[in-house]
Parts: structure tokens; sequence; C-alpha cells
């Protein structure tokens, strides 16, 4: 009989809330945007009895719909942040985390958003050259992947704002997000990411707040990680990274100025790869986005002085082996520090492993070492006329 079907509690405001993200939103697919929805909706309710449980703030909301928090959030945010575990270190020098100090992370329940094959196929290539997700295992890599949820951005969108607690880590599948750094109280454009990328590892590597405000110039779509997943993966990860790097860092000569801590934070973001024998590592005239340091095996640089004939594909134009590179030395920093394409190619010679680090990191932690790099720049121009005479020069 109808008197006996009761309505469970809750259901009508869980109903409503959806009811009313799907009108704002108008997502293309509504069964799709649900799964997102319920499941985030899940995250929390979790979130919630587990931060009660060990008095811990719960994760940050992740799906669009809440980066716009409400005021009242906000307040409540700022109350509980007085006592929650992540609670800001003052001074922060890159230290080093223990995962023996944090045994509560194992007992984590994993975090999973439900994906559908098209959007796990989206995600796995917006993942693949990451670099803080290239030292991870094949396990711990789909972990990550699990818990990584789809974010849809909107022009003028701020992601994060500068000075905010770190919620999540993103990875950009498409969209251009301007990078603003406070420079006595005023913003300035630092930088920008142009459909690749990420951001948000260094409040949540380091405890610190947001370093700089990232805003999207267009729509945009992002996948998120969660602060919770991104410690016990990611942050873990980095002690053995540091061990495993420390002693080949310190007789890197580029970086001898630099002091230890600043050494780790390097080694921190960095990626290590693998090239086979005759693989192009950079390709000349390309736009650039990132630096290399040798860790074994070798390159050889390769020039073309006529690019338009290279583009053209036209063999009379054949490329000279104008240098190599071994264990400890660098390259790819003068498309950087120039803001020019790439001058020449790069080439493996045998298998040769390279550490790779992105430019917004080599602009954040190489500064001290750009006198050096600028000096041996001024020789690569001498030895290009000496090469090919000063004509090359008007290129
Ligand atoms: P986060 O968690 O601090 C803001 O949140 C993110 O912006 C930050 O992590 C980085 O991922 C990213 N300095 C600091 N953070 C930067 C920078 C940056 N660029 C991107 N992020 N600089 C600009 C380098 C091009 C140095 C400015 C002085
Ligand atoms: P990039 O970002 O332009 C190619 O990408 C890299 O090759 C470049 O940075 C340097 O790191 C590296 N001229 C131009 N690029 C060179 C040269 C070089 N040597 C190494 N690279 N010359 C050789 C000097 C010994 C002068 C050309 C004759």
């Amino acid at each position: 009989m109808m008197t006996n079907i009761g309505i469970p509690a809750g259901l009508k405001e869980l109903l409503q809330g959806f009811t009313v993200e799907v009108l704002r939103r108008r997502p293309p697919n509504i069964a799709e945007f649900g799964v997102q929805y319920f499941t985030h909706v899940f995250e929390n309710q979790r979130n919630d009895q587990r931060a009660k449980k060990c008095s811990s703030k719960p994760a940050r909301k992740g799906i669009t719909f809440e980066i716009h928090n409400s005021k009242d959030e906000e307040e409540e945010d700022s109350v509980k942040s007085t006592t929650h575990k992540y609670n800001r270190r003052v001074s922060v020098c890159a230290e080093a985390y223990n995962p023996d100090d944090d045994e509560d992370d194992d007992a984590e329940p994993r975090v999973v958003h439900p994906k559908t094959d098209e959007q796990r196929r989206r995600l796995q290539d917006a993942c693949k050259d990451i670099l803080l997700f290239k030292t991870l295992d094949q396990e711990q890599s789909s972990e990550v992947l699990d818990a990584m949820f789809e974010v849809l951005v909107k022009p003028q969108e701020h992601i994060i704002d500068q000075g905010d607690d770190g919620d999540n880590f993103y990875v950009i599948e498409k969209g251009v997000y301007d990078i603003f750094v406070q420079k006595e109280g005023v913003p300035v454009q630092v930088g920008k990411y142009d459909n690749k990328g990420s951001f948000g590892e260094l409040a949540l590597m380091y405890n610190t707040p947001r370093a700089a405000t990232i805003i999207a110039t267009q729509e945009g779509a992002l996948w998120g990680l969660d602060r919770a997943t991104f410690h016990r993966l990611i942050v873990k990860n980095n002690a053995k990274k540091r061990k495993m790097y420390e002693a080949f860092i310190d007789c890197v000569p580029l970086l001898n100025s630099l002091e230890l801590c600043e050494r780790m934070k390097i080694v921190d973001v960095l990626g290590g790869r693998g090239f086979k024998d005759g693989e192009r590592i950079i390709t000349q005239g390309d736009k650039a986005d990132c630096f290399y340091i040798v860790e074994s095996g070798e390159v050889k640089i390769m020039i073309k002085t006529n690019v338009s004939a290279m583009k053209a594909g036209q063999q009379d134009n054949a490329e000279v082996e104008v240098a190599r590179c071994t264990r400890g030395q660098y390259f790819g920093e003068l498309a950087l520090v120039t803001n020019k394409p790439r001058a020449a190619s790069v080439y493996a010679v045998g298998e040769t492993k390279c550490l790779v680090i992105d430019i917004q990191a080599f602009e954040r932690l190489l500064g001290p070492c750009m006198d050096i790099m600028r000096r041996n720049i001024s020789q690569y121009e001498e030895q290009l006329v000496a090469l090919f005479g000063s004509s090359v020069l008007n290129h």
C-alpha cells in the first residue's frame, strides 16, 4: 500500500542538489555528469566521516561545480583549518618527506572516480608526459589514474588562487592557463600553460600556500588529483627519488652553486626518461618546454643552418654534428633562456637516460645557474660562426 512507502531521509535534498547543478551547468551528457556528481557527493561523505574520525580536514572539492566555494563554506573552511592536520608550516626548505612518519596514509581507502572508456583514454593521453608520474611503478600509476577526476573549466575561471591552501594537483587535458605571481601586491603574468603540462604540486608537496594564481583563458578541461592521494603516491615516491638521484645530482657541475635543498627541490619535480639509440629527443625549430640533463649514455647535437629547407624536407641541407653531451651535462637550455625555437636537434647515441625538467620549474629553480648557462651560450655563437661563417647569425 502507498502508505508503506517511506521516502528515505536525504533523498529529496540529494536529488534537488543534483537538479540544480544540471540546470546550472547544462552538461551535454546528464548520465555522465550524474556519475561524476554522485561519486563526488559520496567522496565528500566519506571524507567527512574520516575527518570526524581523525579530526583532519576533508579534501577540498574537486569537480567544477564546487570550485566556486560558497562564502559559508569558505568561512567554515577557515575555521576548520586552524585545527586540521595540513596546518601550514612557516618555513619550508624542501624538507624531506619521511614516509615512516605517516603510517596513517596506508590506512586511507583508495579513491576511485569511475570513468567511461572514452574518459580513461583522454586521461591517459593527458598524463603520458607528466614528469611527476614518470617514476611511479605500474600499480602506483593505475592508482593515480583511478583517483583522478575530470574538471571542466570556463574562461576566466580561477583554478588556483595564490595564498590559498592546496586542495588538488591538476593535469591539463586542454586549454590555455595564465600564471600570475604577486609582485609588490600586483599580480604579474610570469608564464602560461598551453594545452599541456600540470600545476598545483608545490602546495601539496611542501605544505605551503599556493605560490601562484592560475586562470583559464578559454574553455578547458583538467584532471584533478586529490591531496590525500597525491601525498600517498607522489610525495612518498619523492623520498625514494631523492635517494635515487642525490649522488648523481651532486656531480652535475651546473648545479654546484645551488644549496642542497634547492637541488632536492629540482629532484622532486624532475622526471626520468629513457631514449633508444638514434631516437630524436629535441627537434630543431620546435617550440621548447623542457630542459635535459644526461644521466647515462650520450647525446649528439646536430644543426641544420637552413631551417626552412629542413621543414620542406630537402635533403641538400644535411645535419652537422656540433657537439656531444655525456653524463652530468645538460642541453635544451638555449630555447628556454632566449625564448626562441630549438636551435638544434638532439639524438640519443646508444641507450640514453635523461632527467627532464619543465620550463616552469626551470625558471623557478635554475635562476641561480643562469649566469653559467649564458656564458656557455655565448660560446655557441662563436662556434657557430667558426663553422658556418657569420651569415648564419642573420637567420
Ligand atoms: P602551487 O601548489 O603552489 C600554484 O599552486 C602553482 O603554479 C604551483 O603549485 C606551480 O605548479 C605553478 N612559481 C611558483 N609556482 C608556479 C610558477 C612559479 N609557475 C607555475 N607555477 N614561477 C613561474 C615560472 C614560470 C616562478 C615565479 C617567480
Ligand atoms: P635548445 O633549446 O636550442 C637544442 O635545443 C640544444 O642543443 C640547445 O638548446 C643547446 O642546449 C644544445 N648551438 C646550438 N645549440 C647547441 C650547441 C650549439 N651546442 C649544444 N647545443 N653549438 C655548439 C657549440 C659547442 C654551436 C653550433 C655550431
